[in-house]
């Protein structure tokens, strides 16, 4: 049986446990949970067939709430979009922002093999707090050297910010990241730009885990108007 300096004890770090967890979901004043509209599953349970020395740990479990400022709109709904491959071998990139994010057969956008990239021109500069990615999601797999940066230049030769990373090798030749690889699920992938700034949101990949290729569902940014 526990005694009450133990029952004490288990109480406080249960609370404490609490409290960090709603912290660490970026809950708190001025902010409201961002609202999606997710694609249904394709496949259902944990893949545990996919090697790759930069993986992060699969829990299986939904990604749970996020919060971002009051006020944040989703900014990329059919924005246009340049790509290192204007003329994909399946789809259209405007298929990228047109708000479709099924898995099946004629929701995704193919890219030629090697590193490639697609980018989003939001109109204006805007302070960002979510950006979310859906390459491919009827089949595990993970995608290599996903980077993405932001910059208010639509070459991003300068004032560019990197807000995820998972090249832990440097094979994509823009730095090293510290991100880790995920498999993609029909929630998509989550990034948290903590606020920065930028007009142009681009996203890198280098092929994956099934073949060279690329591909992209949908991508979404959120943000509020910069200051
Ligand atoms: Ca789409
Ligand atoms: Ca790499």
């Amino acid at each position: 049986m526990r005694t009450p300096a133990k029952k004490t004890l288990f109480v406080c770090t249960l609370l404490s446990a609490v409290i960090l967890g709603t912290y660490a979901a970026g809950q708190g004043p001025g902010k409201e949970e961002l609202k999606l509209t997710l694609p249904k599953p394709m496949f259902i349970g944990t893949p545990t067939n996919i090697k790759s020395p930069n993986l992060e740990v699969i829990t299986g479990k939904p990604r749970g709430p996020f919060f971002v400022p009051v006020g944040t709109k989703l900014l990329s709904l059919k924005r246009p979009i340049r790509s290192s491959d204007m003329q994909p071998v399946i789809g259209e990139l405007t298929m990228l922002t047109d708000g479709e994010k099924e898995g099946g057969d004629g929701y995704f956008v193919e890219l030629g093999p090697g590193k490639q990239w697609v980018q989003v021109d939001l109109g204006a500069p805007y302070a960002l707090h979510a950006i979310l990615v859906w390459h491919y999601h009827s089949q595990a797999r993970v995608y290599r050297d996903v980077v993405v940066q932001l910059s208010d230049d639509r070459d991003l030769l300068k004032g560019v910010t990197t807000v995820f990373n998972n090249d832990h090798d440097n094979t994509a030749g823009l730095g090293i990241g510290t991100d880790k690889e995920y498999i993609e699920v029909a929630e998509g992938r989550l990034i948290d730009p903590k606020g920065a700034k930028g007009r142009y949101v681009r996203f890198y990949s280098n092929g994956n885990t099934s073949n060279d290729l690329n591909h992209y569902i949908e991508v979404e940014v959120y943000g509020t108007p910069a200051k």
